[in-house]
């Protein structure tokens, strides 16, 4: 009998150093950190490990905050933490947490230089003695207006590696969302998803919860190159410029009689990018006459998801039409438009834009 598709049985025959019988797949599975000291194997074979060594304290840290969230209700730890961060924004006690188990253990592995987290205003700059060779930006618990309600909320960090001999300062991480050498986020959803790519196809785990180890579920993530799906806080459509407001009004009434898209706004980005690089379609934040830079931030929001879809074959732009990756940030907590997914439905927006400017 065929295992389903999409187990985490059958993906292990998937992964090209595997070949096991059918039997032997219920006790073959491969786990997040089995498959990072691959991707280090098949891509670095030389190399020491100290990026394997900060994706598994990025695993650990996710591990805690899903740990938390799943509790949050019952352990009365919901609310407001009476704190304001960098954007004005009210802090969920939630948010405190997260952050402090991503900065404290990112600082302890000893791998990192320099953290920027959308919850601190100023970068975090390791000790020389337990400085490493790399740089994370990240939102520890991004969603946070969900928390309260129990929706899917998650966390999104990209990766830099410092350059050989550069101090470590705000200037390691102010670079294109292309340099960096990973990026993921972690779904706290119905079941917690971690998606991750090193620089090839994203990977896709789904934590066992008897286990407690983030299980290989889809080795290749890919974007469909269409999708039948727009993901937009509609909102704000009295606010938006004519070719955002021309391109939702498209996929509510296609110009040639064709079906019209389904909308699906959850209000949290990972849930949103989720569901956008599994089934295709298009997330978009657009700038509106309000927010002339859109809401979310380049560094720790747009680069990560841009780097997971262009990974996967989709594709992310800014308001500009230039590719978020090659976008050169200014400051650490800046903000960009973007839209993202699928090809066909990002080239549409693209051509919108381009007319419009
Ligand atoms: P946060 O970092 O304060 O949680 O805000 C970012 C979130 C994203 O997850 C989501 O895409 C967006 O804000 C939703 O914003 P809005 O409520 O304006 O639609
Ligand atoms: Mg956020």
């Amino acid at each position: 009998m065929r295992p389903k598709c999409g187990s985490y049985w059958t993906v292990a025959t998937m992964l090209p150093a595997q070949s096991n019988p059918m039997s032997e797949l219920r006790t073959n599975p491969v786990t997040l950190s089995m498959y990072i000291l691959q991707q280090q194997h098949i891509k670095a074979p030389h190399a020491r490990g100290n990026l394997s060594i900060l994706l598994n304290a990025i695993c650990v840290a996710c591990k805690f905050v899903e740990s938390a969230v799943r509790k949050a209700g019952l352990a009365g730890i919901l609310g407001m933490a009476g704190s304001a961060n960098v954007q004005g924004e009210d802090q969920k006690k939630l948010d405190v947490l997260a952050n402090e188990v991503f900065v404290n253990l990112l600082t302890k592995c000893g791998q990192c230089a320099v953290l920027v987290s959308e919850e601190d205003d100023e970068p975090t700059v390791i000790d020389a003695a337990r400085r490493g060779d790399y740089c994370v930006v990240f939102d520890p618990l991004d969603g946070s207006s969900n928390i309260d309600c129990g929706v899917s909320i998650g966390t999104i960090y990209g990766i830099y590696k410092r350059a050989q001999g550069c101090d470590a300062t705000v200037d390691c991480v102010l670079r294109p969302g292309r340099e960096m050498v990973a990026a993921g986020y972690c779904l706290y959803g119905s079941s917690c998803s971690m998606v991750l790519s090193v620089g090839g196809p994203p990977a896709h785990f789904t934590l066992d919860p008897s286990l407690g180890e983030f299980v290989l579920t889809s080795p290749q993530l890919s974007v469909p190159p269409a999708g039948a799906i727009y993901s937009v806080n509609e909102g704000n459509a009295s606010l938006w410029d004519a070719a955002t407001a021309r391109y939702v009004t498209e996929c509510k009434h296609p110009p040639g009689g064709g079906k019209p898209k389904s909308a699906r706004y959850v209000g949290s980005m990972v849930a949103d990018v989720h569901r956008t690089i599994l089934y295709g379609g298009v997330f978009l934040y657009p700038a509106d006459s309000k927010s002339k830079k859109g809401k979310l931030r380049l560094l720790y929001e747009c680069f990560p998801m841009a780097y997971l879809v262009e990974h996967g074959g989709g594709r992310a732009i800014a308001a500009s039409g230039k590719l978020v990756l090659d976008l050169q940030p200014q400051a650490i907590h800046e903000r960009s438009p973007i839209f993202l997914g699928s090809k066909a439905d990002v080239d549409r927006v693209e051509a919108l834009l381009r007319d419009a400017a």
